[in-house]
């Protein structure tokens, strides 16, 4: 009997939601909401296995878990032998270096000889040690905010997303380190059979990332402006043009990403686009 692909996501928090979305968008059911340890899909042949996402590296690279969804940051701490196999897009943040927001700051050098507190001593140490600054490094496992009000570090490095949680608590960002989202890990020798799930669970992905970024539409148009509208339809290929039962207009129909429609809706309708409709895409094979 075939094997089930093994992926492991993270039991409860940030990560949570959005990967058990994203399976399911591609095609991969599975209960919602449940506090088991593991579960089993009725539309894949997929067992997924919840844990806090610290221990997902480590999963992924005994061969525990096949695959993994986790932050890049946790990726990057942990160093362990694993592939990132696809950038996933979301619960984005950065990985920054904040201090007290009355301290001066001009540059890293300043860190010299301060004391950091942190609980990814790891890409902390590496990106001191690459830019030639020694730093006393102090480990905490959470409320790593705390550390400067409370007279224990100088600085912090912590993940930071809408800034909120550093200005409640005095501090301001100096230094982004790094920018993080969730990630598709994979272990390094996987059997060919798990190998090619695991190459139809990316390539749904990429179909479900598409169309998340791409609209279709339709819209209305004077025959005399069809070319113009053409011209500024970059579309996947050329688009469709199809005539109305009134004479003298086309409709035409075409997929565009979402950054390239805000900025091309305004001219379509200088050259007399008319009726523009704007339609979610379910998959996109690419
Ligand atoms: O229990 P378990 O160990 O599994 O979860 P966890 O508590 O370690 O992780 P969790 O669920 O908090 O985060 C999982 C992953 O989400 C992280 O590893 C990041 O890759 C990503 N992520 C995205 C974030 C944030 N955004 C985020 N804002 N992780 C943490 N935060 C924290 C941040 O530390 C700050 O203290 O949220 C706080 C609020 O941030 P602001 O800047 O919006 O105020
Ligand atoms: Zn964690």
């Amino acid at each position: 009997m075939m094997e089930n692909l093994r992926i492991a996501i993270q039991k409860s928090g940030r990560l949570s939601e959005k990967s058990l979305d994203l399976l399911n968008e591609a095609g991969i059911s599975l209960s919602y909401g449940s506090r088991k340890l593991r579960s089993v899909s009725q539309t894949f042949p997929m067992e997924v296995i919840y844990l806090r996402d610290d221990d997902i590296p480590q999963y992924v690279e005994d061969g525990v878990a096949h695959i993994g969804i986790v932050g890049e940051n946790e990726y990057r701490e942990k160093k362990c032998r694993v592939d990132l196999v696809e950038r996933l897009g979301y619960s984005r943040c950065r990985l920054s270096i904040a201090i007290p927001k009355s301290n001066s700051y001009e540059s890293l050098e300043e860190l010299n000889g301060k004391r950091i507190a942190t609980s990814y001593p790891v890409i902390l140490e590496n990106y001191l040690q690459e830019h030639g600054i020694k730093a006393e490094i102090h480990i905490l496992s959470g409320s790593v905010e705390l550390a400067p009000s409370i007279g224990m570090a100088d600085a912090i490095f912590d993940i930071v997303s809408s800034g909120s949680t550093l200005i409640s608590n005095g501090l301001r960002e100096v230094e982004i380190v790094m920018e993080s989202e969730a990630v598709l890990i994979a272990n390094q020798n996987l059997s060919v059979d798990v190998q090619s799930m695991l190459n139809d669970i990316i390539f749904r992905i990429r179909s479900v990332q598409a169309a998340s970024n791409n609209k279709y539409i339709l819209l209305n148009a004077p025959n005399e402006s069809l070319q113009e509208i053409i011209n500024i339809l970059p579309g996947m290929k050329s688009p469709t043009v199809m005539p109305l039962a009134e004479e003298g207009w086309s409709s035409v129909h075409t997929v565009l990403s979402e950054k390239e429609f805000w900025v091309n809706i305004d001219r379509l309708r200088e050259v007399g686009a008319q009726g523009i409709l704007v339609i979610p895409i379910e998959k996109m094979i690419v």
